[in-house]
């Protein structure tokens, strides 16, 4: 049995096209020159023929995929050994070559070293979710280190990195960019080059089988599961099923096609079905594109370069999912924003009083921690501001568990760890996972599960400045802080002015589930608390 990795073969000039179709399902058995997917360019649609006959273990692309010629776009298990038909794909793919007399594609095994081919893969990642290739760290050739990175992950809300499991040179690049990879899926071949002194294990099934090198399956690097079907993609463009043409049209039209239904097979997305979506919302009066519907006009397109010199820049993944998620929350929230100052001046005093013993533990403790503290416990005693609407509107969500988000400013965009249990972790915890947070957040190295299960989220502008901001509630938490610069007031103690350092608080809510009253309390237990952390303990 060898595993056959099957690629784009010479496409007669175009460039790069897209996949729009899986012709087999995993597991089916392919004949030679059957097709296994169908493209499409701005042109024509081509059949790309299996060169090998076996049955498919994997798809490397999926629906939607824009490839080029030699990317990798399945993997085929066939009988036994098979040259390649097609002249243009890459030879198989041979690991563990400890083989005297190695076939002229294997590797070369020396009386010193033995060298193979495997595979690196996703590491965990957290979660099931597939999240998408944006950059690829190594180049074809390139000497990797175990631990270097090879590619780099974005989901909605963070980057990470994949480092290598293996050290060798890369032989060939699997995944690509705008791929979605999840734990265990392939991401490069590696040729890694090991001593004589290989197992002993592998040198006798390598004589023993010597004819078959070539037919032994490539070897997988843990973790030892490989997804084996391809996944629904999830991102929005994705999961749109047209051709590049359409979408082309659609573009030209400012038609937004996730509203479009498609009437091709499949659902694919047709040329004819835009122009429908067009008529029929020019006869409705509604707008074609991605604003909110409802009526709000749009903002017009506007050529800035008539105007000056002009650069456009693309958008990161985590500023397009923070555009759409304000926006979203802006227009179905009913917001409204509450403020007050809170008397820090015994709490800083205090903060400032375990300099000496952060020191020694290695710890800052920032104001961030006692404001995560302090929600904690206003969260506690306010659980109103605990809930979240349930989808169908006839219930809420009444959480017992006490989780508050930071927000956290990056290079990258706006992004929002959690720290979880902030009710039942004391000062130095919490300001340890503050720290920890915020430097995952800043190298791009949080996990979608550190991002998850919020119920209230601070966002702290004091390190800045301000003396105040209506934040936007993170939705469907239905609250959120607003923390400005604290600043030395004078304060009239009844008798006299008193010089007190008063921190501008503003809290957002969403007042379908929170009234006026519920916030009021809310907001004055927070300051109370805040200028009197005794409070805290109780
Ligand atoms: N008023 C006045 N000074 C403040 C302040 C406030 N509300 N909050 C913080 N500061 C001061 C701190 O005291 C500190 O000064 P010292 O070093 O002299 O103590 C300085 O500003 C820097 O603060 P910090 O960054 O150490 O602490 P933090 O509690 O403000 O934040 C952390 C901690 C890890 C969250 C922070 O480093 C960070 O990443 N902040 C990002 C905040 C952010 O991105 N906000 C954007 C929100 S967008 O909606």
């Amino acid at each position: 049995m060898a595993i056959e990795i099957i690629t784009i073969p010479d496409l007669g000039g175009a460039e790069s096209v897209e996949v729009i179709e899986l012709c087999a399902a995993v597991g089916e058995a392919v004949e030679q020159e059957e097709s296994l997917v169908v493209l499409e360019s701005d042109k024509a649609s081509m059949d790309v023929p299996s060169p090998v006959q076996g049955s498919v273990v994997k798809y490397l692309v999926t629906e939607g995929d824009t490839v080029k010629v030699g990317d990798a776009i399945a993997e085929v298990e066939t009988a036994e050994a098979q040259v390649s038909a097609e002249p243009a794909a890459p030879e198989p793919v041979v690991a563990e070559t400890a083989v005297e007399e190695p076939a002229v594609e294997t590797p070369v095994a020396s009386e010193e070293t033995t060298t193979s081919e495997q595979i690196a893969l996703v590491p965990d990642i957290g979660n099931d979710d597939k999240v998408e290739l944006i950059e690829i760290s190594v180049a074809v050739g390139d000497q990797v280190e175990e631990g270097e990175t090879l590619v780099v992950l974005e989901s909605d809300k963070a980057t990470m990195d994949v480092p290598s499991t293996l050290t060798g040179t890369v032989k060939q690049i699997i995944a690509k960019e705008g791929d979605k990879l999840g734990t265990g899926d392939q991401v490069a071949l590696i040729e890694v080059t090991r001593g004589a002194s290989a197992p002993a294990v592998e040198q006798e099934q390598a004589e023993t089988t010597p004819e078959l090198a070539a037919d032994k399956p490539v070897e997988v690097v843990k973790p030892a599961a490989v997804a084996a079907t391809p996944e629904t993609v999830t991102s929005d463009s994705a999961e749109i099923y047209a051709g590049p043409a359409v979408r082309l049209f659609a573009r030209e039209l400012g038609v937004d096609l996730s509203q479009v239904s498609g009437t091709g097979p499949k659902g694919r997305i047709q040329k004819d079905d835009v122009n429908n979506f067009v008529k029929s919302a020019l006869k409705s009066g509604g707008n074609t594109g991605s604003g909110s519907g409802a009526g709000i006009p749009q903002v017009p397109a506007i050529d800035f370069s008539q105007f000056g010199e002009i650069d456009t820049v693309k958008l990161s993944k985590i500023q397009k999912v923070t555009a759409n998620n304000m926006q979203r929350n802006w227009l179905n929230v009913p917001h409204v924003t509450q403020f007050d100052d809170a008397d820090i001046t015994d709490l800083e005093a205090f903060r400032k009083s375990l300099k000496a013993e952060g020191e020694k533990r290695g710890i800052k403790v920032t104001p961030v921690a006692f404001l995560i503290k302090a929600a904690a416990a206003a969260l506690v005693a306010n659980p109103e501001f605990n809930r979240s609407l349930a989808g169908d509107g006839e219930n809420y969500v009444q959480k017992h568990y006490i989780n508050v988000g930071m927000a956290v400013d990056t290079p990258r965009g706006l992004v929002v760890p959690v720290i979880k249990d902030a009710d039942k972790k004391g000062i130095w915890e919490i300001s340890s996972d503050v720290i920890t947070m915020a430097t995952l957040a800043r190298e791009g190295k949080l996990k979608p599960n550190d991002m998850q299960g919020g119920c209230f989220t601070i966002s702290s502008l004091g390190a800045i400045g301000g003396n105040g901001f209506t934040p936007i509630v993170n939705s469907p938490e239905v609250g959120i802080l607003g923390v400005s610069k604290s600043q030395m007031k004078p304060i009239w103690d009844g008798s006299d002015f008193q010089p007190r350092l008063m921190l501008p608080l503003a809290i957002s809510y969403d007042h379908r589930v929170i009234n006026g009253g519920d916030a009021g309390r809310f907001m004055t237990y927070l300051v109370k608390i805040l200028s009197d952390i005794r409070h805290m303990t109780l």
